[in-house]
This record gives structure tokens, C-alpha cells and sequence, in this order.
């Protein structure tokens, strides 16, 4: 039996999703974040000494990372399925998008959270002003842009095929749906980038999409 560590609003929902694609049976072992914090609790790091989500175990595999864990799963369980054929040329791009994800599209995005936080959350008043300059100035002059292009350039490649990997949807589009929707929240991605938006649209009207939801539970990605 799969086992899917899940952490409450996190990557891990990605998993779920794919899951329900491949119509594999599966069981969710929840993890609730701090509420404060928003860090995983420590006993996620029984299962991975990283502590974070999403975590499989599969008999005598334990698996870490969003895209091994997607890759693992179409690869070993997906019979063929959300993948394109391995000589293709789809299948380069499949390998690019699927490392794209969390390689380079979620870093500048997670910068922002940490520099938001910065600028806004508590601090001694003397430390205040220096603190909420240095945010507001990496945020400008380095997150911003990086995830303006990075915007710019999915959009882009979204106005050449219908999906990041070509005409069918894979692995790659689960992947690459919790940049964007972690872009809307705090990237400024709205409907200035359509065929962004619209991708989001037809990942969420995906009926394995709705029932990963309604297994996996609320899905509020932070701010
Ligand atoms: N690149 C990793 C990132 C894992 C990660 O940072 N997960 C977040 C959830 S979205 C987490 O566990 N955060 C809680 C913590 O750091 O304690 C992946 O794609 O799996």
C-alpha cells in the first residue's frame, strides 16, 4: 500500500492529485502544520530525517521530494500513463518542466513569502525600519523581477502547446500547477497572463483534481 505523508495546505496535495489520476489506492497519514509557525510537526521527520511533505512509503521505499515522488509514481505504478514515451520529443520536456517546478519557479516565490513576512510580521521598533528596507529592496530588485520572468516565460511556452509537455497532459502539468498556484496567491499572477489562468482553470475542473481535495482536505496555500 502507498502511504502519503500529507501535510495540511502543501506541496503534498500534488501527490494525492496524481494518485487519483492513476486511480491507485493509496492511504493518507495527515500532518498538521504549526499554526504559528507554519512548520511540519517533528514527526515527519520519523519518516524523512527533512521532516518535510510530501513523504511516500512503499514498502521498502521511502520517497522525498515532490518530482522523485511523481516520477517514482508514474514511473513504477503509472503503467505508461502521464508520461510521454521515453524517445519522444514531448519527453524532453516533460524531464525540463517536472525539474523547472521546484528548481526554479518555486524559489524566487518562496524568497517572497519569507521577505513578506519580514517586512510585515513583529519586530523591536529599532530594528523595524532596517529590517523593512532590506525586504522591500531584495523583493525589488531580485524576487520580483526573477518571478515576473519566469511568469513570462511560462506564459509564453503555454502559447505553443496546450500543455508544458505538448498536447497531453502529464505528470509535468501536476507538477508545475503549485508554482502558479502559489503565483496566484503571491506572485501577482492574474489574468494579464491568460493561458496561465486558463491552465489553472482546466487543472481544477479535472475530476481527480476535486476528489485529491476532498481526500486530502482544506487547500490554502500561505501568503
Ligand atoms: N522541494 C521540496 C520542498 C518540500 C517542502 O518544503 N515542503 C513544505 C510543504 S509545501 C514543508 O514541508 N514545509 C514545512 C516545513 O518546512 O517544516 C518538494 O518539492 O518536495
Amino acid at each position: 500500500m502507498i502511504v502519503v505523508h500529507h501535510l495540511n495546505n502543501s506541496r503534498s496535495q500534488r501527490v494525492l492529485w496524481l494518485l487519483e489520476e492513476l486511480g491507485l489506492d493509496y492511504e493518507i497519514r495527515p500532518y498538521k502544520r504549526d499554526p504559528k509557525s507554519m512548520l511540519a510537526p517533528p514527526e515527519l521527520r520519523a519518516v524523512h530525517p527533512l521532516g518535510k511533505a510530501p513523504v511516500i512509503t512503499d514498502g521498502e521505499f521511502t520517497v522525498a521530494e515532490s518530482g522523485a515522488i511523481l516520477e517514482y509514481l508514474v514511473e513504477r505504478r503509472g503503467g505508461g500513463r502521464l508520461a510521454p514515451a521515453p524517445s519522444s520529443p514531448e519527453r524532453v520536456r516533460y524531464a525540463y518542466w517536472l525539474h523547472f517546478a521546484e528548481g526554479s519557479a518555486m524559489p524566487p516565490l518562496l524568497m517572497k513569502l519569507i521577505f513578506d513576512r519580514i517586512e510585515k510580521g513583529p519586530m523591536p521598533f529599532f530594528a523595524r525600519p532596517f529590517a523593512r528596507a532590506i525586504a522591500r529592496r531584495v523583493k525589488s530588485s531580485y524576487v520580483e523581477p526573477n518571478i515576473a520572468r519566469n511568469l513570462d516565460f511560462m506564459e509564453a511556452e503555454l502559447g505553443h502547446s496546450e500543455w508544458f509537455a505538448g498536447a497531453e497532459f502529464t505528470a509535468a502539468d501536476i507538477q508545475m500547477s503549485f508554482p502558479l498556484e502559489a503565483a496566484v496567491v503571491r506572485g501577482g499572477l492574474d489574468a494579464r497572463r491568460p493561458q496561465l489562468m486558463y491552465f489553472l482553470e482546466r487543472c481544477h475542473a479535472r475530476p481527480a483534481y476535486r476528489r485529491a481535495l476532498q481526500r486530502g482536505g482544506k487547500y490554502e496555500l500561505l501568503k
